[in-house]
This record gives structure tokens, C-alpha cells and sequence, in this order.
């Protein structure tokens, strides 16, 4: 297969692992970037070796012959990026979150579905290897039909740092964070039926709520609780894992700080440990998140190659996004919220 000739749109802070993981896959390589920022494009454009630079996105699609393009700026510009994409009939990849409204994001789909193209979400925590040994413990059998799970993620790493925009926005932890928890709880246990969400600030110096608690049926009958929260001081820093508890009919599943694994099911208890490696070009704490990103982008190509649908299509993401204006909806009426009626 000849290789696919790719364009990247955002060249900022998350792109670089974006960038190293498609220099990571065979059969597919960046041949043209795209920022509005010239410094931005430049800075990514010599540490990658791209010669072909643009400033705006219609140039890029109009000057280049592109298989795909992977967007990854921030979720304002999603949409019409998204929509330019399918316009051109170029198939795209898209940040998350995927749009700043649940109703963006069903355009969004239809303008792709409409032109034939293919479109994913980078949703990429499932992607993260200790998730995927989650979900093999369930497709195993060993714990029985799961009824309970806790999804968790408490940290007060400072993301805001590297990402400024995340203390300036009204939403924030949800949004930014729960959105892929919530994406790992719909991956590990389904579709989701009904949400009640409580949220806190906790830290005086951002805009958005930076503490979430959500309790979930799911429509297997299995309830869950997804905790996030960015206030939450812990002798030793966990960022950025993602906690996992899973009651079944027999057994149970605890993926706990520092990657240990234990599954008590049908033939005993196993302790493992699934920590994700350390790529060349990762750096700890965020080679977690790092690894994930060349496993989502090699995925992206196989789909591609083999005319299948992404696991995050846009599609599948509505229902993630569901989860998120659900979320804030309940929050503020401090109601349960019904998922079926907002799709
Ligand atoms: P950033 O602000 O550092 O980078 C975004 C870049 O896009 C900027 O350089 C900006 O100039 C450029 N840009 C914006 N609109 C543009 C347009 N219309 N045309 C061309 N360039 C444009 O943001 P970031 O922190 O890199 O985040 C980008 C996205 O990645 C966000 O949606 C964020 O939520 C997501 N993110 C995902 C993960 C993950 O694990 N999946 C982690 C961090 C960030
Ligand atoms: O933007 C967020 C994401 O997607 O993963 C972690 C993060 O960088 C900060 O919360």
C-alpha cells in the first residue's frame, strides 16, 4: 500500500505527540502542517522536517493532494475545519473535545457522512494500554457479568502550565478531563442510560468547575460513579492514570496507582503489572498519554486501509459528547439527566 499522505492543523502544545507518533507508524506521514501562529508553525515545522507550511487551512487544502488530516486545535475551530475537510472529501481526525456543543458535533457527522468520508475522534485514553488490559479481563469471562465500576481520576497536577485556555474556560473539568473518563466508562461497561453529576471549584484562580462526581446506569444494568477531579493532593502524584474498579458476578477487577493490576476471578487472583513503556521520544509522567496516542493513530490507519470504522468515529462520539452536556445540565438543576432524549 503507498503511503498516506497526511496534513496536520494545530500545531501547539498537544500536536507534538501527534507529530512524533506518525513518524512511529508505517504507512502514513505528515507532508504538510497548518497554524495560524507563525511561530508555532515554524517551532514544529523545523523539529519535524516539514517544508510545505501554511497559515490558513483553504490554502493548505487547496495546494495539496491529502489522504487525511488531523486536526488538533482547540474545539472552537472544530467544526468548521471539520466541515472544510469533508467539503475537500479529505478523511479527518479530530481533537477532542469534539465540538463545544453536542449540536456542532451531529453536523459535524452528517457533513462527513454526507461526503462519504471517514471521521474520528482523538479520543485516545481507551487507547492507553492499562485500559485495554481492563477491557481483555472482561472479554475474558473471568469476573462474570460486571454490575458495579468506579472510574477514576483525582490529581492536582498542574495542566495549567502547558494549557493556559483550561483556567480561563466556564467549563473546565468535565470537559477538558471527564470527557475521556467518561469515554473509558462507556468503553468498559456500555451505553449509558441516565447521569446525576455534582461538581465543585476548588481552586480559586480558574473559571470552571475542577472537581466532578457522576453516578451512571448504564444500560446493561450496571451502575457506575466517574470521579475526576483536579483539586485532590495525593502523597504521590498519580497523573495521569486513570483508576479502575469493576465488580462482576465473579470476581472483580482493581487497576490501581502505579499500573498494578488485580483481577479475583473465576481461576484465582492475578497481580500484574500493565505500565504502559517509556517510547524514545516520551517523558514520564505523560508517556501514559503518549503511548496511547501512537496506538489511536496507528488504529486511525488500519481503518483506513481496511475501509472499517473507527472505535471513536464521530459517530461513536456523540455519545461521549452526550455525556458531557448531560453532565453540566445536571449539574446545574441537579437533576438526574435522561441520555436517549439529547441524541
Ligand atoms: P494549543 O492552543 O497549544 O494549540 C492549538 C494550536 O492550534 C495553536 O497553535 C493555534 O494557533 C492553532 N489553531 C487554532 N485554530 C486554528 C485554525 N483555525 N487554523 C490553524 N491553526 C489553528 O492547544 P493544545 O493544548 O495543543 O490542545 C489542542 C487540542 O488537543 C484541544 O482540543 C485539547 O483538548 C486537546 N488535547 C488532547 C489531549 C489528549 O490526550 N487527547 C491532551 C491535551 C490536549
Ligand atoms: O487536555 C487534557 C487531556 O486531554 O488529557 C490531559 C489534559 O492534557 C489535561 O487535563
Amino acid at each position: 500500500m503507498a503511503e498516506l499522505r497526511g496534513a496536520l492543523i494545530g500545531c501547539g502544545f498537544f500536536a507534538i505527540n501527534q507529530m512524533h507518533a506518525w513518524r512511529d507508524i508505517a504507512g502514513a506521514a505528515i507532508v504538510a502542517i497548518c497554524d495560524r501562529d507563525p511561530e508555532r508553525l515554524k517551532i514544529v515545522g523545523d523539529q519535524f522536517g516539514i517544508a510545505k507550511r501554511y497559515a490558513d487551512a483553504a490554502e493548505m487544502f487547496a495546494g495539496e493532494t491529502l489522504d487525511f488530516v488531523d486536526i488538533a486545535t482547540t474545539a472552537p475551530s472544530h467544526r468548521p475545519l471539520v466541515e472544510m475537510a469533508a467539503r475537500h472529501r479529505v478523511p479527518a481526525i479530530c481533537q477532542k473535545p469534539f465540538a463545544p456543543s453536542l449540536a456542532d458535533a451531529k453536523a459535524m457527522v452528517k457533513a462527513c457522512t454526507d461526503a462519504g468520508v471517514p471521521l474520528m475522534v482523538h479520543e485516545n485514553f481507551r487507547w492507553q494500554s492499562p485500559i485495554q488490559a481492563v477491557r481483555a479481563v472482561l472479554d475474558s469471562g473471568d469476573i462474570g457479568t460486571p454490575f458495579f465500576g468506579r472510574i477514576s481520576f483525582r490529581s492536582a497536577y498542574d495542566v495549567f502550565s502547558g494549557q493556559p485556555y483550561l483556567a480561563t474556560g466556564k467549563r473546565f473539568i468535565i470537559e477538558d478531563l471527564g470527557i475521556h473518563i467518561l469515554d473509558i466508562a462507556r468503553f468498559l461497561l456500555g451505553d449509558v442510560s441516565t447521569i446525576t453529576t455534582r461538581t465543585a471549584r476548588i481552586n480559586p484562580e480558574i473559571a470552571g468547575e475542577d472537581v466532578a462526581t457522576m453516578l451512571m446506569d448504564h444500560k446493561s444494568g450496571a451502575t457506575s460513579v466517574v470521579d475526576c477531579s483536579y483539586a485532590t493532593k495525593l502523597a504521590t502524584e498519580p497523573f495521569p492514570q486513570t483508576l479502575v474498579e469493576i465488580d462482576g458476578g465473579d470476581g472483580t477487577i482493581r487497576l490501581a496507582q502505579d499500573y498494578q493490576l488485580t483481577v479475583t476471578g473465576r481461576s484465582g487472583t492475578a497481580i500484574s503489572d500493565v505500565s504502559p513503556p517509556l517510547l524514545p521520544w516520551a517523558s514520564r509522567p505523560w508517556h501514559n498519554i503518549q503511548e496511547s496516542v501512537v496506538a489511536i493513530q496507528k488504529h486511525w490507519v488500519d481503518c483506513l486501509a481496511n475501509g472499517t470504522e473507527p472505535a471513536t468515529s464521530g459517530a461513536d462520539n456523540l455519545r461521549t459528547l452526550a455525556l458531557v452536556e448531560a453532565a453540566y445540565a445536571g449539574a446545574a438543576s441537579r437533576e438526574p439527566v435522561q441520555l436517549d432524549a439529547l441524541l
